[in-house]
């Protein structure tokens, strides 16, 4: 399999991007899926999603689906996908593979709105008690693909408050009832990215439309993070480029996660050759 064209260089991370990444800890870049690709995503998440209700899940539920990559080769492609991989790589640099991928399906729940708080938080866990510095390291970003209408708030939005990725908490209500200074729901179509530092103080939210809400979320990080789910990829490798192999976590050895030799990031190898400053 072919490696990357230098022609997804032309969607590399902007300067207005970068700073607007760093001051607000998110971007958008809408369209980033073409209408067929995000009939094809609604297809499969349908699928799925029908096939872990028979499984036994909850319909009215949203459905969390975890290691969704090897399922399609839909989902693989979206792994070094040209619009988005240059500005992951513009934001973390070359050190990189996906460290994490879940799907959500969010169904209609039938409820009347209500102002109860969402469950606010900052990704990875104990990462955030257990390292001591201040601001918090950014190590990863996600990018979450819409492929549903969230473009009007109660539609199962993903919501954030801008900005608070360098603050390490936030004031909830303490009674309950509305959400942190600041909070906004992210207002996305079909097709949308948005990409948002690991830091950044974000929920989920109920859907209270008739439209059920779909997204997949592609977490990257730095190839000496562990995995947060079972990414079953391993089975892929032999049939990857060696840029998709290096994101689906190959590498040499141990140590070359921390101490890359060229064999271990084909990502900064082809840069040194298309984009040498990104190499560095
Ligand atoms: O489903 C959502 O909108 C939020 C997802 C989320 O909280 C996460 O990816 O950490």
């Amino acid at each position: 399999m072919a490696d990357l064209s230098a022609a997804c260089l032309q969607h590399g991370l902007t300067e207005e991007e970068r700073q607007e990444f760093n001051e607000t800890g998110l971007i958008y870049v809408r369209n980033a899926l073409s209408p067929e690709q995000v009939e094809r995503g609604v297809e499969l998440t349908e699928r799925i999603h029908k096939a872990k209700v028979a499984e036994g899940h909850d319909p009215r539920t949203a459905l969390f689906y975890p290691n969704f990559i090897p399922d399609d080769s839909f989902f693989t492609n979206l792994v070094d996908y040209e619009k988005v991989l240059p500005k992951v790589w513009g934001i973390l640099g070359w050190n990189i593979f996906l460290y994490h991928a879940h799907l959500i399906v969010t169904p209609p729940n039938g409820e009347e709105p209500n102002d109860r708080t969402f469950s606010w938080h900052q990704d990875s866990g104990r990462v955030n008690v257990e390292m001591e510095s201040h601001p918090r390291p950014r190590l990863s970003l996600k990018v979450a693909y819409f492929l549903s209408d969230t473009n009007e708030p109660g539609r199962g939005n993903f919501w954030v408050v801008p900005r608070s990725h360098v603050r390490d908490t936030i004031d909830r209500p303490e009674s309950g009832i509305g959400q942190p200074e600041g909070a906004t729901p992210v207002l996305a179509r079909p097709g949308d990215a948005v990409f948002f530092d690991r830091r950044l103080w974000h929920t989920a939210s109920p859907n209270w439309s008739d439209i059920t809400r779909r997204v997949l979320f592609y977490g990257y990080g730095y190839r000496w993070l562990r995995t947060k789910d079972d990414m079953t990829v391993e089975g892929l490798w032999d049939s990857s480029s060696p840029i998709r192999r290096q994101l689906l976590g190959w590498s040499v050895n141990a140590n070359g996660r921390f101490s890359p030799t060229d064999e271990d990031v084909p990502l900064r190898m082809w840069l040194k050759e298309h984009s040498p400053a990104e190499a560095e």
